[in-house]
């Protein structure tokens, strides 16, 4: 039973325009936003909310960050596209600080995460062909189970929720699951001599926020580097200070092979995804062989210079860290019988529902909702709780004291 909060008729008018127009490819909180400002968004009758999902960890740097509005004001009056045929000065400068921010040779910018992604597993195959002298269309490349790495036909071919890949088909082969944080597994599946790469979330985002236990990473590094095949990281939703450090793989100090980058790398303004490598890799995919309209745009590279600079010069990645142990603590303070599981990294973070009802999570983020606080469940009884970065103490402990109000909704 949800208690049937009132709905005022601007929001109506949004809803029905969009329920009218737009794809029924979501479904919603039923909220209509128009205003975002550091860890604060606002609906249409002007009511102040505290983001706890941050653009699923696009806006790490808080809605509208003045820096990198600045950059984006600056550039799109400029220059905003020359498309790849020509060179652009602001492509160079971004190539030359990207890769020396993250320690790569190159970079192959893209727009979405999933490009990004996309760009990586044709990379891989490739340098599987041309490099490890894997026979024609024989790479395979392994993936985890319960993985969410984008929704284009080719990611969902390797997709362990039927919701993700259901009629989809026919599926790319080539990929092989095995299950997330589990080494035998990951040992079994490299005795074939066709692997190419290892494709992971270094914490399973989508799947609720899933942490492998401690040195998995560094198992995964080695047995990679044994194999001599290439550990692919997707730190598209972990990356980017999101889990306290600059990435996720940097908690076990590894260095993947490949790093995809995406979300945040442009702070929740335009699509900017990345991937990074060395020019062993790199460079097996030569002029004319991939690419994208927009990827590597001069307004992309201005704005996301711009976002990594922010998140460097705020000391975004401590303040996650710090925040996101207060807000674990505080939670675990409320000692609610609903909530079976705090966990997370820095601030991306979870709770498990446990409720008789099954509809409890989606009921819990409604009365989060009217008290101030969005969030959404991913997969039923987990909800996220992942705010800007830009958090502090007394805002964590109001939204802890929201969190602790709003469970009584589920005292039914
Ligand atoms: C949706 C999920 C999160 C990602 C990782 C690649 C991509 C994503 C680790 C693709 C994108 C987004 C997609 C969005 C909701 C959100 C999401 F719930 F879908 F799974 F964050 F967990 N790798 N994640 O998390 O990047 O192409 O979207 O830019 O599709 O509903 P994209």
């Amino acid at each position: 039973m949800v208690p049937n909060y009132t709905i005022s008729e601007k929001t109506q008018h949004f809803l029905e325009l969009e329920e009218q127009h737009g794809a029924h490819n979501y479904h919603p909180l039923p909220v209509v936003l128009e205003r975002g400002e550091g860890v604060y968004v606002w609906d249409v009758d002007g009511k102040r909310y505290y983001d706890f999902l941050s653009g699923y960890s696009a806006v790490n740097q808080g809605h509208c960050h003045p820096a990198i509005i600045a950059a984006l004001v600056e550039q799109a009056g400029k220059l905003t596209l020359t498309s790849r045929a020509f060179h652009s000065s602001l492509l160079a400068e971004y190539a030359a600080y990207v890769t020396r921010y993250f320690g790569y040779d190159k970079v192959l910018p893209m727009n979405t995460g999933v490009e990004a992604v996309e760009t990586a597993l044709k990379l891989c195959r490739r340098w599987g062909y041309v490099v490890k002298g894997i026979p024609e269309n024989k790479a395979k490349i392994i993936v985890c189970a319960d993985n969410f790495h984008g929704r284009t036909l080719n990611v969902v071919s390797f997709s362990t929720d039927p919701t993700a890949r259901k009629n989809f088909g026919p599926y790319m082969p080539g990929y092989e699951v095995i299950p997330f944080n589990n080494l035998p597994a990951l040992e079994k599946a490299l005795q074939d001599p066709n692997v190419a790469g290892f494709m992971l979330e270094p914490i399973q985002g989508e799947a609720g926020v899933v942490l492998p236990d401690e040195g998995y990473l560094s198992k995964v590094r080695q047995y990679c580097t044994d194999a001599g095949i290439l550990m692919i990281a997707d730190e598209i939703q972990t990356g980017l200070s999101r889990t306290g450090r600059l990435l996720a793989c940097d908690h076990e100090a590894i260095r993947p092979d490949v790093l995809i980058l995406g979300k945040a790398l442009s702070g929740g303004t335009v699509p900017v995804s990345a991937v990074l490598a060395d020019n062993d890799i790199m460079l097996t995919i030569q002029p004319g062989e991939h690419g994208s309209t927009y990827g590597g745009n001069p307004l992309a590279c201005k704005v996301a210079m711009a976002a990594l600079e922010v998140l460097r010069n705020e000391r975004m990645a401590d303040n996650a860290e710090k925040m996101g142990h207060l807000l674990r603590e505080g939670i675990k303070n409320i000692q609610s019988p609903f909530i079976n599981i705090v966990r997370g990294k820095g601030l991306l973070n979870a709770i498990v529902i446990d409720h008789p009802h099954k509809d409890a999570a989606w009921e819990l983020c409604l009365a989060l909702k009217e008290n101030g606080l969005l969030a959404k469940p991913t997969h039923g009884d987990k909800i996220r709780f992942a705010p800007p970065l830009t958090i502090n103490a007394a805002q964590i402990t109001e939204c802890v004291e929201i969190i602790r109000h709003s469970l009584q909704a589920l005292n039914h």
